[in-house]
């Protein structure tokens, strides 16, 4: 028998993933650019066991037995069993991609809240994948086959996914574009405004807005593509201001094509949008006093809780603000509301 237990973080979005051009392959329309968290805080966890004498596929997630019908997890067991097959190992290994599986994944996060549960769960799942049955070489493909944002998990700092252009997906990968500390001492808030389950789930969400938003049309034909490399010059440049502006600019637009879905979907809530309007203050103020370098950026997924960086000089005066603003239900602890994490690994 051999096992395998990983970890990997969630990753979060400055230039958004919204919208697909093929389904099954999870294919995207725009190229996006993210920021991979630290494993400290928010990660997923997968343990795998391959053996000979297994009869069967087994999944648990977070600590209760699921199917393995679901497709896309079948996709990445598949193509990961593809590749080891085509490996050479050594006597009795030889036919290792024909043993079963028993895989155990957890989350020490919400799940299915928006925030990035999935871009963890199928990086992690795929990599251990990759370690137990022996195959090495990109597996970002593989892992977008699981949820396109997961692609991006494979690696840390920012990370940018092109959408490519073949129609077998073979160049939609995430390739890293800077190292963790490229801009340094970076700090994440995480608001958990609500962390239940969102209303409409970002595959059925997006689906629904490239058939329906003109809006849409604007944001991929014009917007998006050169707000990419907009960001990749403000990366480059270790521009942060510009950078901040971006990232905002980006989420607003994302959840404004959320907005012009029929039926809309409605991710933010008025708590989202006073926590944004809070940090609008505050940038302002900031530019006030000529220090734009302090600047703090936002970003929404698709859920209500908003993600928050922060340099490390200003990232407690900010916390200290939001809990003054948003105080905390009584019952509930601190940590556990707004969360203060770094961004590197
Ligand atoms: C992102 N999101 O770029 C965007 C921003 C949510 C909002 O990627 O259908 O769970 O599995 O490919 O990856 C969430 O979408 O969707 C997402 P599928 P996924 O992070």
């Amino acid at each position: 028998m051999k096992t395998v237990t990983c970890t990997a973080p969630v990753n979060i979005a400055v230039i958004k993933y919204w919208g697909k051009r093929d389904e099954k392959l999870i294919l995207p329309l725009n190229d996006s650019i993210s920021f991979t968290l630290s494993q400290d805080e928010m990660c997923a966890k997968t343990t795998v066991s391959i053996s000979p004498t297994f009869t069967e596929d087994k999944f648990w997630l977070n600590g209760k037995k699921e199917s393995l019908e679901n497709p896309r997890v079948q996709n990445c067991l598949k193509e990961i069993r593809r590749r080891a097959s085509k490996r050479k190992f050594e006597g009795s290994d030889e036919n290792v991609w024909s043993w079963h599986v028993h895989i155990c994944s957890e989350n020490n996060f919400p799940t299915a809240a928006g925030l990035a549960s999935s871009a963890a769960g199928y990086a992690c799942l795929v990599y251990a994948l990759g370690q137990v049955y022996g195959v090495e070489g990109d597996l970002s493909s593989v892992a977008r086959q699981g949820s396109g944002s997961a692609c991006r998990s494979i690696h840390g700092g920012l990370v940018r996914w092109y959408k490519g252009e073949a129609d077998d997906g073979s160049d939609s990968v995430a390739r890293p574009i800077a190292p963790p500390d490229h801009f340094p001492n970076l700090r994440v808030i995480i608001c958990v405004v609500n962390a239940g389950q969102k209303k409409t789930g970002s595959t059925v969400g997006m689906k629904q807005t490239v058939a329906t938003s003109s809006l849409m049309q604007h944001r991929i034909s014009v917007s998006v593509t050169s707000r990419i490399e907009s960001m990749m010059k403000a990366i480059k440049e270790k521009d942060w201001p510009t950078f901040c502006d971006l990232t905002i600019a980006d989420s607003n637009e994302m959840h404004a094509v959320c907005l012009d879905t029929f039926p809309p979907c409605v991710y933010m809530t008025d708590t989202s949008h006073a926590v944004a309007s809070l940090l609008h203050k505050y940038n302002d103020l900031k530019t006030i006093e000529s220090n734009i370098n302090h600047k703090v950026c936002y970003t929404f997924d698709a859920g209500p809780n908003a993600c928050i960086f922060a340099p490390e000089a200003v990232a407690e005066e900010v916390l200290a603000l939001l809990l003054q603003a948003f105080p905390p239900p009584p019952a509930q602890a601190t940590d556990d509301y707004v969360k203060g994490i770094p961004s590197q690994p």
